[in-house]
């Protein structure tokens, strides 16, 4: 199977088996896990940050980005097709009390100017504004990048208001890859950064949340009140070395095989790509094939392709480490195959 569903189904590399198997464990919730230590240590350094915390996944990260910064009750503004709002099961309600405030950005991108008439006045009829979410890259919008003096301007607005900003840079790596600069300088002014091991990086669990020293040590908190105290997670903290030190310079690849099959995609009769491909992600339209996307998608399983409807006439597909360019031109023939079968 070639499968494009999402880059969370790369699985680990012969490097992270072996480097999971030599791990040296101890209990982290005891702090003594020599592994997953050493892990925090490096993604703060990379982000150039306090200190990091080992989390069991995306999701969890962004729950407790939102909450070590918010109370219940308050608002926290957030792009109107972000995933803390759309795919997160309404954490920040159910975990912080808080109500998400959606703001329509440009393909996903925010500009402070677009944020700051829904940051709410004190007054008896308004909940506070908690808190600022970001992401980048911006899924349901494409895999979109932030100019990085778009996300400089909306942190310095933010702050001299006295709110945080809360990174969910699920793919900030990808980010990093498309601007060539370094994690530290796009992520520089966030208050807390969220990013994945477990998507284009191929590690096989785990996301990180970095911040200020104090901001972890309430973070670690957190954690445990969710479930995640890992204990022996050294075990997983050992993959995610290896993602962070090994695959972020091949991620341009991703991005060079996603351009591809956009660029062939936007050739099939019936289907166009609506956006500019920056990283990893593929949106295409199959309206013009008039086959429904849940046929689509049966109907390239049946060839050995796996990519996912996302609404209407729409789909997505990612690629990734486990997906050579020679799988994308087998994936792009068979999807010619389905949309002429019409
Ligand atoms: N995204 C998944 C699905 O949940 C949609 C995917 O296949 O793209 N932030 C962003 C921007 C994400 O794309 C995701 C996962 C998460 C957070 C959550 O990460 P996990 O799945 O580790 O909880």
């Amino acid at each position: 199977m070639i499968d494009l569903r999402s880059d969370t189904v790369t699985k680990p590399t012969p490097d992270m088996r072996r480097a999971m198997f030599e791990a040296e464990v101890g209990d982290d919730v005891y702090h003594e896990d020599p592994t997953v230590n050493r892990l925090e240590r490096r993604a703060a350094e990379l982000f150039g940050k306090e200190a990091g915390l080992f989390v069991a996944s995306g999701t969890m990260g962004n729950t407790i980005g939102v909450k070590v910064h918010t109370q219940h009750g308050q608002e926290v503004v957030c792009e109107a097709a972000s995933h803390v709002i759309s795919f997160e099961l309404s954490m920040m309600a159910w975990f912080s009390g808080c109500l998400a405030r959606p703001v329509e950005g440009e393909n996903g991108i925010l500009t402070w100017e677009k944020i700051r008439p829904h940051i709410r006045p004190h007054g008896p009829h308004w909940a506070p504004t908690g808190l600022i979410a970001i992401e980048n890259t911006h899924n349901m919008a494409g895999g979109t990048v932030y100019p990085p003096e778009i996300t400089d301007a909306i942190c310095d607005g933010a702050h001299e208001l006295g709110l945080k900003v809360h990174l969910d840079g699920a793919r900030i790596f990808n980010a990093a890859t498309y601007l060539n600069k370094p994690v530290a300088e796009i992520t520089a002014k966030f208050d807390t950064v969220m990013f994945c091991l477990s998507k284009g990086l191929a590690a096989p669990v785990g996301s990180m949340l970095v911040g200020t020293a104090d901001t972890i040590a309430r973070a670690r908190l957190y954690r445990k009140r969710l479930g995640g105290g890992m204990r022996q997670a050294g075990i997983l903290a050992a993959a995610g070395l290896v993602a962070l030190e090994q695959m972020p310079k091949r991620l341009c690849e991703d991005h060079e095989n996603a351009r591809f099959m956009a660029g062939e995609l936007a050739r099939i009769p019936g289907i166009f790509v609506p956006h500019e491909v920056q990283t990893n992600i593929v949106f295409f339209d199959i309206g013009g094939t008039g086959i429904s996307i849940g046929d689509f998608s049966a109907r390239l399983k049946q060839r050995g392709v796996l990519i996912n409807g996302l609404f209407g006439s729409r789909m997505r597909l990612l690629t990734h480490c486990d997906v050579s360019r020679t799988d994308c031109e087998k994936a792009i023939e068979a999807i010619r195959e389905v949309a002429a079968a019409g």
